[in-house]
């Protein structure tokens, strides 16, 4: 997702936490308004640009070798390499906000990996080895020329929620959230986070694993659905964008309150 899709599902997740939780994280981050986890939930897309930070790249997505849209799935094995992919990211630094050896600053690092990851493994396309996670795509978007992966990570999530600001996501996010208490997620938000679990190492890489097959066979249901043909050198902004409209929601709205209840999971095993 580009940085208002993170900051949304960071905001959910600010709706949700237990006060623990919140204290914790404000503490850590060093923030106590209501937008310590949106304030940091894109730093890890501007860290992957810089010499430091180029280790982190493929820790953003899983090129998982299906074959949309006839066949979808992720396997860790086949799918994550030795340089690590979104799963085994949100595993390691899941293991170091729970290991009391490391400093403070290590763990604000992995915190705002686990903040980002969670929202990127959600994206579709974050966990579709095809045409480098549809980059290589030629779409045309409002008349501009782009690729499928970024409007996936940006233009339909702000043609839903109306712009690429804070105030934007942090409107979406209300919007989500009260979909979750008491509108058309209410009956399934419980469903989202059943065997979500920090337990172990196995267990994280279980919990990731599933967000990751679930973000994935939406690339062959809606966003391939009709095969490359359909989309290629294809104007977007509308059928394509209606049809794509609710899994875009329901991926923001899902990761955000996975979110959560993950770290609630961390700071009860702290
Ligand atoms: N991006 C960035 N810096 C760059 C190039 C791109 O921050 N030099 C942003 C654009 C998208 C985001 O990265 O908003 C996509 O990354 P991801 O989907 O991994 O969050
Ligand atoms: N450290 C580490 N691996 C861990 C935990 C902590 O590398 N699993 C960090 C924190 C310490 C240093 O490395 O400053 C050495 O820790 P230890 O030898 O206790 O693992
Ligand atoms: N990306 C992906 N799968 C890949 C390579 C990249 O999902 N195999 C994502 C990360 C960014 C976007 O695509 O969101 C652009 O990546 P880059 O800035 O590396 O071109
Ligand atoms: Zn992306
Ligand atoms: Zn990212």
């Amino acid at each position: 997702w580009g940085a208002m899709g993170h900051e949304t599902v960071a905001y959910i997740a600010s709706n949700f936490v237990s006060s623990s939780t919140q204290s914790y994280f404000q503490s850590l981050l060093g923030d106590t308004s209501g937008d310590y986890l949106a304030s940091v939930a894109s730093w890890a897309d501007s860290y992957r640009y810089t010499t430091a930070g180029k280790f982190s790249a493929p820790f953003h997505f899983v090129d998982a070798n299906d074959n949309p849209p006839s066949s979808c799935g992720v396997d860790f094995s086949r799918d994550c390499d030795a340089e690590g992919c979104v799963i085994s990211a949100i595993q390691n630094y899941t293991r170091i906000l729970l290991d009391s050896r490391y400093s403070a600053a290590n763990r604000v690092i992995a915190a705002k990996m686990v903040i980002h990851f969670v929202g990127d493994i959600g994206q579709p396309l974050h966990c579709e080895a095809l045409d480098v996670g549809g980059n290589d795509i030629d779409v045309t978007y409002d008349g501009d020329d782009t690729n499928l992966h970024a409007i996936w990570d940006s233009d339909i999530p702000e043609s839903i929620s109306g712009g690429s600001s804070m105030a934007s996501a942090k409107t979406w996010a209300s919007t989500l959230t009260t979909a979750i208490n008491s509108g058309d997620y209410k009956s399934q938000a419980s469903s989202w986070v059943s065997g979500l679990s920090v337990a172990t190492a196995a267990s994280q890489q279980a919990t990731a694993l599933q967000w990751a097959s679930e973000a994935n066979a939406y690339v062959c249901s809606t966003v391939l659905k009709g095969g490359l043909s359909t989309v290629q050198n294809k104007e977007l902004s509308g059928a394509y964008t209606t049809a794509a409209d609710p899994v875009v929601k329901l991926q923001i709205a899902k990761q955000g309150y996975r979110l959560a209840k993950y770290l609630d999971a961390i700071v009860a095993a702290i």
